[in-house]
């Protein structure tokens, strides 16, 4: 086996401060790419020589060649041992597990989470830092700098490492240890939940339907939901991992999980129902008849999540992404708990969760989690949902219409416009940004303007800032506007919209959320023109 050193160029066209980078896979698949983005890695950690390494990936198209890759690598560069899921897979949650629990120097995660995968589809891979969280900025910079400068990368003539077989392998004097992907993620929710209560549920006929979405949570959610907690065989829908995740988008939300909406929605839809994303951090939670937005569910589980043993001493603190709603500050309010907001984007509640000020996270956009990793975690979710239910006995839409009444609802919606003109789409903003030091006191239909920013923030426990986060306009009662762009798109740029309304009164609640939000959704439209700069008159995905 020799060592090989290619001479290479930097990188074109990276954006700095992202944690990982998503492309195009046929991008991903150029000659040199993959490999000098993860030299890059390498070298912004500063070298890989006799560290350890977590890797695996969603199982989407590319994963297995882009795993032996890194593999020859890592060999090549001097690192000790790769710990690796067995078939190149782990889910995200399950990598942030096994990089805390072996103590290793972080780990490289193949995935670009929910958006479709295939040779014309999405490719991706990020660095952990050895807390088991997405690299902070610091990092990434180092990353980022990198790929300005890269000249070689260096790797191993091999043959392709088994990655099939259970156990150690020597690759070049490295060891590559392959584990089986789901024990080590098992037994922590199996200490975090009361696994005999939940039995008991199904063992009552409690009927559930997961939807894996043909990614990776299928094989975690079998050995767990079915194997361990006795679901019938059946539970779990689109349970095999596929590279391009059937052809479908493994989002879990209304619109793309569409499949499982119409079996909860329908005449004979089961007790419960959840989905999770490509790469198993996201989770959309239903009840028959009933969608559980994710800012309410996090709101909830902040309620409840005392019933469940792992969280049985009660919650040191909440935090969640600036545009998710405020329903899990009412519940901190009330609880008597620090609650965070914090800019969108998992790694910035790495700092909050270290440091003990926080125990539940979550976001808007479908990820919820706890201090038990540093990521949020789609099956955590819905195994602390069943829990919860195990205990309360009480039907999901009947859980929402409690804590409705208790805290008042936030009724909450997020309008994405995908792959806009993105200098457009930085025109709308740029003429937004300028108007909101008037826009206070202006009134648009019944919703009168009290205060308008752009959000920035400062870590209250290391100091790090972060500007530029969402523009966000408040209205008088609680309404509230935000809009900015994704980070994570890889066509164009895509806008979201987020918002939101409160209403205190149980006797007004019952409404549809969309006609609930009627009115902010056009003070929306007049205030920043979406319709005129996006080219469309509705959104595509409406959350
Ligand atoms: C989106 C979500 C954000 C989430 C991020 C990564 O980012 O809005 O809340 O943290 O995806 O999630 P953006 O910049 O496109 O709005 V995942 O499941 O890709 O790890
Ligand atoms: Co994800």
């Amino acid at each position: 086996m020799t060592i090989t050193t290619h001479q290479t160029t930097p990188i074109e066209g990276q954006k700095p401060g992202t944690s990982g980078l998503r492309k195009k896979t046929r991008t991903f698949m150029e000659p040199h790419y993959l490999e000098n983005f993860v030299q890059c890695i390498f070298d912004g950690i500063g070298g890989v020589a006799g560290k350890t390494l977590v890797l695996g990936g969603d199982g989407r198209y590319f994963n297995d060649r882009a795993a032996q890759v890194i593999l020859r690598m890592a060999a090549a560069q001097g690192a000790a041992r790769m710990i690796v899921g067995q078939g190149g897979l782990l889910s995200t949650p399950a990598a942030s597990n096994l990089i805390r629990k072996r103590g290793t120097d972080g780990g490289i995660i193949l995935s670009a989470s929910h958006n479709p995968g295939g040779p014309e589809e999405d490719f991706g891979i990020k660095f952990n830092t050895p807390n088991g969280g997405p690299a902070p900025e610091e990092v990434t910079n180092r990353i980022f700098e990198a790929t300005r400068t890269i000249e070689r990368y260096i790797i191993l003539e091999a043959h392709d490492v088994d990655l099939e077989t259970l156990g150690e392998h020597d690759l070049g004097g490295m060891t590559v240890e392959v584990v089986d992907p789901v024990t080590d993620y098992a037994a922590l929710m199996a200490e975090l939940f009361d696994f005999d209560a939940i039995s008991g549920l199904f063992a009552g006929g409690f009927t559930m339907r997961f939807d894996a979405m043909h990614a990776i949570t299928g094989p975690y959610a079998r050995r767990i939901i079915e194997e361990t907690l006795g679901a019938p065989a059946g539970t779990v829908m689109n349970a095999t991992p596929s590279p391009d995740f059937g052809g479908g988008h493994p989002d879990p939300n209304p619109v793309w999980a569409k499949e499982l909406m119409d079996i909860m929605m329908g005449k004979d839809a089961p007790d419960f129902g959840a989905a999770s994303d490509g790469d198993g951090d996201r989770n959309m939670i239903l009840g028959r008849g009933a969608y559980v937005t994710p800012s309410d569910s996090l709101a909830v589980l902040a309620a409840q999540a005392h019933l469940a043993p792992g969280y049985s001493a009660g919650l040191a603190g909440v935090a969640r992404s600036m545009p998710t709603s405020a329903a899990v500050d009412r519940v901190a309010a009330k609880k008597g708990i620090a609650c965070y907001e914090t800019p969108t984007g998992w790694k910035y509640f790495g700092s909050l969760l270290d440091a003990g000020r926080a125990t539940l996270c979550g976001e808007e956009s479908a990820g919820t989690g706890s201090d038990h990793v540093r990521e949020k975690d789609g099956l955590w979710a819905v195994l602390l949902w069943l829990n919860i239910l195990a205990v309360k006995q009480i039907p999901v839409a009947r859980m929402l219409a409690e804590h409705w009444a208790e805290y008042g609802r936030n009724y909450y919606s997020r309008h994405d416009y995908e792959a806009v003109d993105a200098g457009r789409a930085n025109e709308m903003l740029d003429r937004l940004r300028a108007m909101l030091p008037d826009l206070p006191g202006k009134s648009f239909g019944p919703l009168t303007v009290s205060a308008a920013d752009e959000f920035a923030y400062t870590d209250p426990v290391d100091g790090s800032y972060a500007a530029g986060q969402g523009l966000r306009i408040l209205f008088e009662g609680g309404s509230r506007i935000v809009m900015r762009l994704s980070g994570t798109g890889t066509v164009g740029a895509t806008l979201r919209v987020y918002l939101e309304r409160y209403e205190p009164d149980p006797d007004k609640q019952a409404e549809d959320a969309q006609a609930a939000l009627a009115e902010v959704i056009a003070a929306a439209e007049a205030i920043a023109h979406i319709a005129e700069y996006t080219g469309r008159d509705a959104p595509d995905v409406k959350t």
